[in-house]
């Protein structure tokens, strides 16, 4: 189908560059075919692009916040104008169904919409001094150059995010997309582009993580990162950074999970566990992994479940009616059959799916069907993260029985409860360990003008991509002190001096 596949460059210092390393190619999941080569950036290439970034900061810092965020005011409205030649790719690229793809350009524009008001507000603080004619305040400074480094299951919304939040706080950023979707993050980088940043504040790198990921994280100018992956990568990732003490945010899964309570629409309840377990082909770190069900109404709710999930139609993703695509890689396709085996193997019951999806109009792709297993609380398939569509289901006695699986996981990102008891949604809110709790809906579709991010080992806590918090990760705080009474106060000392004396 493809004449010619395009060959990309890396992108830094204001410029589309030929890079001396060696190349890789990026695939259509449900199809197989190659959608673009990209290079294998050279440890030269690497510290040529955060020079780059070092560069760009001082005049990137010295703009104006507000003159900075009319360009991510542009980029978003250069992403809107793009919005279904970027969706398309997500989609091609990585295999979410293209409703998704769309959706995944649109919270980057989202993001970039709301960070660009950040630019006339990043509040600081003004506060009493105890001495008279002088005052206090605080003010927030970019860190210098930061680095990104993104999943593929959100590959233009997770970089929107943390580019967006480095960018208005006057952070050049060195960005790394998940080589996997290096595609969506050069279109993405395109659109940055063509909104007009000044050369150097936007860089981009592909190539491996030993080379590219760790040369960022460990380069002494780079002097903040955030990283969005799995629980290994991110744990050398935060040693690496402290090693320098740098500002490190880490997003890294979830096995999120969703209570419903005997009280609870059954209707929406099924609604939101589809929608939850089996957008994206599950490969959200906000996925509903888990179902812990209360004992009066699960085999009820079991049957229903069952019966919509395997009604799902599963194929190419580009094609309006799919309900689900395929996984987004051979090793995601192996990892996910691997689980499945084990669910069956410590005696989960295997409820509906199980098996990958082979012939016709699957021979190419990694397709896996809507699989659900009925597991015990304390089994594998209940406490690891699988990054795919397989809902583990558990039956809970009561509330605090409910709660109490929900929290035995090593994770703690999002999680949900169905119910129309007061009581139990606000018990919930405070209970249950997670960064996100959601009541009477899933435990996917986080919006960008609040907090996002988890507790345990989803990552730390200090940190939180999108709403106002965004901005922790990229700025620090500087405390200011204005004496205008042209004489020597001495703070502590001269406490029991009388205002004005
Ligand atoms: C992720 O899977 O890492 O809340 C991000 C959601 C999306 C973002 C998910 N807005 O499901």
């Amino acid at each position: 189908m493809n004449a010619v596949v395009r060959e990309y460059g890396l992108f830094f210092n204001g410029k589309w560059r030929k890079s001396e390393g060696k190349r890789f190619e990026t695939r259509n999941p449900a199809t197989g075919e190659v959608l673009a080569t990209f290079p294998l950036a050279t440890p030269t290439e690497v510290a040529a692009a955060i020079k780059s970034a070092k560069g760009a900061f001082e005049a990137w810092r010295k703009t104006p916040a507000p003159r900075r965020g009319d360009l991510l005011l542009e980029a978003a409205t250069v992403m809107k104008r793009r919005k279904e030649e970027l969706g398309r790719v997500v989609t091609s690229e990585m295999g979410k169904v293209i409703a998704e793809g769309r959706g995944d350009v649109q919270e980057a524009i989202d993001f970039y919409t709301y960070a660009a008001g950040e630019g006339r507000r990043m509040f600081g603080e003004t506060v009493p001094s105890e001495l008279p004619n002088k005052m206090c305040m605080t003010v927030r400074l970019p860190v210098g150059p930061v680095g990104l480094i993104t999943p593929w299951n959100f590959p233009v919304a997770i970089p929107g995010w943390k580019s967006g939040a480095a960018l208005i706080a006057g952070c050049p950023i060195v960005f790394k997309p998940s080589s996997l979707t290096p595609l969506c993050g050069a279109k993405f980088v395109e659109c940055l582009d063509e909104a007009g940043f000044p050369p150097g504040v936007v860089n981009m790198l592909t190539g491996s993580g030993p080379v590219v990921g760790d040369g960022i994280v460990a380069h002494p100018d780079i002097r903040a990162v955030s990283f969005t992956g799995g629980v290994d990568t991110g744990k050398h990732v935060y040693e690496s950074a402290a090693k320098k003490m740098i500002k490190v945010g880490l997003e890294l899964g979830g096995k999120n999970a969703i209570i419903a309570m005997d009280d609870a629409n059954l209707d929406l309840l099924l609604d939101g566990v589809l929608f939850g377990a089996f957008g994206t082909a599950g490969q959200r770190c906000t996925a509903t992994s888990r179902l812990i069900v209360h004992e009066k109404i699960y085999d009820r709710v079991v049957g229903d479940l069952v019966e919509r999930a395997s009604r799902l139609k599963v194929g190419n993703p580009i094609d309006e009616k799919t309900d689900m695509g395929p996984v987004a890689s051979d090793d995601q396709e192996k990892k996910v059959l691997e689980y499945i085996a084990i669910g069956k193997k410590e005696g989960g019951t295997l409820l509906t799916g199980g098996r990958k999806l082979t012939g016709g109009p699957f021979a190419k792709g990694f397709f896996i069907q809507p699989t659900i297993f009925a597991v015990d609380r304390n089994s594998r398939l209940a406490q690891e993260e699988i990054f795919g569509p397989v809902l583990s289901v558990i039956k809970a006695k009561d509330y605090e029985d409910a709660v109490a699986i929900a929290n035995s996981v090593k994770y703690g990102l999002s999680s949900s409860i169905y119910t129309n008891d007061l009581r139990w949604a606000f018990r919930a809110m405070q209970d249950l360990e997670a960064g996100i709790t959601y009541v009477n809906a899933p435990t996917i579709g986080a919006e960008v003008q609040l907090p996002f991010g988890g507790t345990k080992e989803t990552g730390p806590t200090d940190t939180r991509e999108a709403g106002t918090t965004a901005l922790e990760e990229f700025t620090y705080w500087k405390t200011v002190y204005v004496d205008y009474s042209g004489r020597l106060q001495k703070a502590q000392i001269d406490t029991a001096r009388l205002a004005g004396g």
